[in-house]
């Protein structure tokens, strides 16, 4: 069997790092990125250069992006699986007080960031049969009070996603979009500006999903027969749902 190779972005932590590993004990070689060099580099002495290879870059860098793909090893250069897991909630505040700075570096990322790389990858997706599953959230299509740029940012994703279904039908590139709910990694560290107090009392009690399922999860859609495409999972804890309306009365 043909070893495949996974393009997985953000894997210095989270969902991207043990995506990395599912992939790796899986057999395929894995293109591994994000910021965090000193996170990297243990990836290769750990599995090797043959399976691992790592690019440190900052994904709103469009030179460094190209860069990093045109100094893929012959051994990476064909690209099955693209797995646009790089991104970053910043912020809890409501509209009125956001940060604009935020806001503009969530787009950046979850946005222009996903959108480039997926042009970038697209050809040579499309000559391998390929697929790309893309990270969404459940913050794409529930509103809750402070997810204001984020849920937009993930709302764009889970709808780009499904529009990149439309445009590459009979291309046999699948499509996926994963949108998960509450997740314990480093998002809610990022997000409150490195809080940690805040981020364990958020998961508190919760049973939050781990990275590991949403790995398993990536593992799962792009192991289906290549007839299959699932467009997509909606994950959540059992401990957490939808909550409804909410009305506010003059007085
Ligand atoms: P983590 O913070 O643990 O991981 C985020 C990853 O994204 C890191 O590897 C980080 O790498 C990378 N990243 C962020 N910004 C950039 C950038 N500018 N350039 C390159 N890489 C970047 O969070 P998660 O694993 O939870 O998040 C992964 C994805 O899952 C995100 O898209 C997030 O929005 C989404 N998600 C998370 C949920 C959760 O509850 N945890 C739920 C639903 C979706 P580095 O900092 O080294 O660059
Ligand atoms: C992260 C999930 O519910 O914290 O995308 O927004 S949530």
């Amino acid at each position: 069997m043909t070893t495949k190779t996974a393009w997985i972005t953000g894997a210095t932590s989270g969902f991207g790092a043990a995506a990395v590993e599912r992939f790796v004990a899986g057999g395929w070689r894995v293109i591994a990125s994000g910021r965090r060099a000193e996170r990297l580099q243990p990836l290769v002495e750990r599995h090797g250069a043959e399976r691992v290879h790592i690019a440190a870059f900052d994904m709103r860098d469009e030179a460094a992006l190209r860069a990093a793909h045109a100094a893929l090893p012959p051994a990476f250069a064909g690209i099955d699986l693209l797995v646009n897991n790089a991104g970053l909630a910043l912020g809890t505040a409501p509209a009125q007080q956001a940060d604009l700075s935020q806001w503009k570096q969530m787009i950046d990322t979850n946005v222009t960031a996903l959108v480039t790389i997926t042009h970038l990858l697209l050809p040579q997706l499309i000559e391998r049969r390929g697929a790309i599953v893309n990270i969404s959230s459940i913050s794409g299509s529930y509103a809750y009070r402070g997810g204001n740029v984020y849920g937009g940012s993930k709302a764009f994703v889970t709808q780009f996603s499904q529009n990149l279904r439309v445009d590459l039908l009979g291309t046999g590139v699948r499509v996926s979009s994963i949108e998960p709910g509450m997740a314990e990694t480093e998002f809610t560290l990022v997000r409150t500006g490195g809080d940690q107090a805040a981020s364990d009392q958020l998961y508190a009690g919760v049973h939050p999903i781990t990275a590991s399922d949403i790995a398993d999860t990536i593992w799962w859609i792009a192991n289906l027969p290549p007839h299959l495409n699932i467009n997509r999972v909606e994950v959540m804890p059992v401990n957490q749902s939808a909550a409804g309306l909410q009305v506010h009365r003059d007085s």
